[in-house]
Order: C-alpha cells, then structure tokens, then sequence
C-alpha cells in the first residue's frame, strides 16, 4: 500500500523521482526493525511529544513523502498542537511545493506555509535553504521527518530543538538531531498523536507545559539510538539462530 502511495505520489507530482530511493532505503531498514515499532522509539516518541507540548513555536516540516505517505496524521498533529505545516522540500521546484500546498488543503490542513520563502538557513546552498520566517525560520522546535543530514545539523546551529522521523539509525540526521524515532513515518505519527492526546488527558507523564530543556531531562539520543542498534541486531540474531536450527 506504501508503494502504491508513492507510485501515486509521483504521478500527481507530490513525490520526486528521489523520494522513491529514499523509500527504497527506509523499507530496508523497516524489515530489519520487522516493520513494528521498537522500544526504543517509542522513548524518543514520549520524548517528542515532550518537546512538542513544551515548545512555544512548534512546525512541522514537510516534505513529498512525507506528504504522501502521512496526510491524515501530519494534518492531525498539526491542528492537535497547533503547529503550522511547512513545505520544505529538497528537491525543490515551485510547481511541487504548489501541488503538495494544494493538496494538504484540499485535505484538510489550516495552515500551510513554505511559499513565502522570505529567510534562508544559514549555510546550506541556495534553494535547500529557503524558509519562511514565520516558519521554520523562527520555531523554537522543528518536527522534521527524513530530513537531510546537512539542513538537520544547519537548524541544530541555529539554537533549534529538532526531532526527526528516520528508520535508519545510522543517517547523519538521526545522530544529529535532539530526538530521532526510528521508526516508519506514518506509526511515528499515529504514536506521537496518542502520546500527546494521552498527555493532554492527564493520563502521562508531563502532561503540564513544560520548558524545552526540562522536557528532555530523562532522554539521552545517543543512548537511544544505540538502543535501537541493539533490538536490531538482537532481533537479527534471533531470526538467524532459528533459520540454523
Ligand atoms: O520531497 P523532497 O524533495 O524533499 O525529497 C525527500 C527525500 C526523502 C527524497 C529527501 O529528503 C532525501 O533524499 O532524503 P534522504 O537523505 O534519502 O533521507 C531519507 C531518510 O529517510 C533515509 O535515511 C531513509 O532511510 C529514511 N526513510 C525512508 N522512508 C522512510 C524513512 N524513514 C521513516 N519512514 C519512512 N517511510
């Protein structure tokens, strides 16, 4: 169903030709991890929506595939913490960036940002680099899923919180951001929605608004991501020795 939304994706020009290598790539890892959310993401989720429910000016970046891939949840999220959406795409042309706008909108989404492209990200090249400074440009936390290495270390150097979505533990951008889930977009999403609304309920920890740095008290990336190295390999053996015997 995946690959079908992508194929779909790339007939209505949401998705780049690229998008479906990255696909490729994150649907490797998916069967390594045996297409389930891991322990370990599910920490750096309840640390997300930490973030999240902490920030002042919370965004969501999105891209094509993620567009494509978690309309409905990325919609929800974003009315949930009221975070704007932005299209921040890699590569961009202002035709995509228009259709992916349009159809987020078509789908529900209030606000949709990325077509002022009034501030730039300092250091990265040219077109990767444009914002909008309501947006991207000026949030205290960036929720960016499959997010380029360069652009998430560029945001990390602007003072930004960033929490990105990546099933591969091993990307420049998981070992650079605050909190990466490992994790396939569109279960990150779905957990980072009922985390929160449970939050919102009362029922979970730091359900109270909370400051950024005090909302990662308790959570350390790298020792998360080695955690999910871990289940993986821990998974491998496992399904290795009963192939043996
Ligand atoms: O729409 P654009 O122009 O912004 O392009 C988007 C892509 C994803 C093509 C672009 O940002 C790109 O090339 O990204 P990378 O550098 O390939 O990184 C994508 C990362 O996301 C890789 O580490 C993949 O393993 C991972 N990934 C792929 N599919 C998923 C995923 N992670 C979570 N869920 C997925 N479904």
């Amino acid at each position: 169903m995946k690959r079908e939304k992508l194929v779909a994706g790339i007939e209505t020009g949401i998705i780049s030709k690229q998008g479906l290598i990255a696909h490729g790539r994150g649907e490797a890892f998916d069967y390594l991890i045996g297409e389930r959310t891991l322990d370990s993401a599910m920490k750096a989720t309840g640390a997300a929506a930490s973030l999240l429910l902490a920030a002042e000016k919370p965004v969501i970046s999105v891209n094509g595939n993620v567009a494509a891939l978690a309309t409905k949840g990325i919609i929800e999220l974003s009315e949930l913490i009221n975070a704007p959406l932005e299209v921040n795409i890699f590569y961009r042309t202002e035709e995509r960036m228009k259709k992916i706008k349009e159809m987020l909108e078509k789908q529900g989404a209030g606000k949709v940002l990325g077509d002022k492209s009034d501030a730039r990200i300092p250091g990265i090249e040219h077109a990767r680099s444009k914002v909008d400074r309501e947006g991207i440009y000026s949030a205290d936390v960036v929720l960016a899923p499959l997010e380029d290495g360069d652009r998430c270390e560029a945001l990390i150097g602007m003072g930004k919180k960033v929490i990105t979505i990546d099933l591969n533990p091993l990307s420049r951008t998981s070992k650079n951001a605050t909190v990466s889930v490992v994790d396939d977009v569109e279960r990150a999403i779905k957990n980072i929605i009922s985390v929160i609304k449970e939050r919102k309920k009362g029922k979970g920890k730091g359900k109270g608004k909370e400051n950024l740095a005090a909302s990662l008290e308790n959570y350390d990336n790298k020792e998360n991501l080695k955690e999910a190295i871990e289940e993986i390999v821990s998974r491998l053996k496992k399904g290795s020795m009963k192939m043996i015997i």
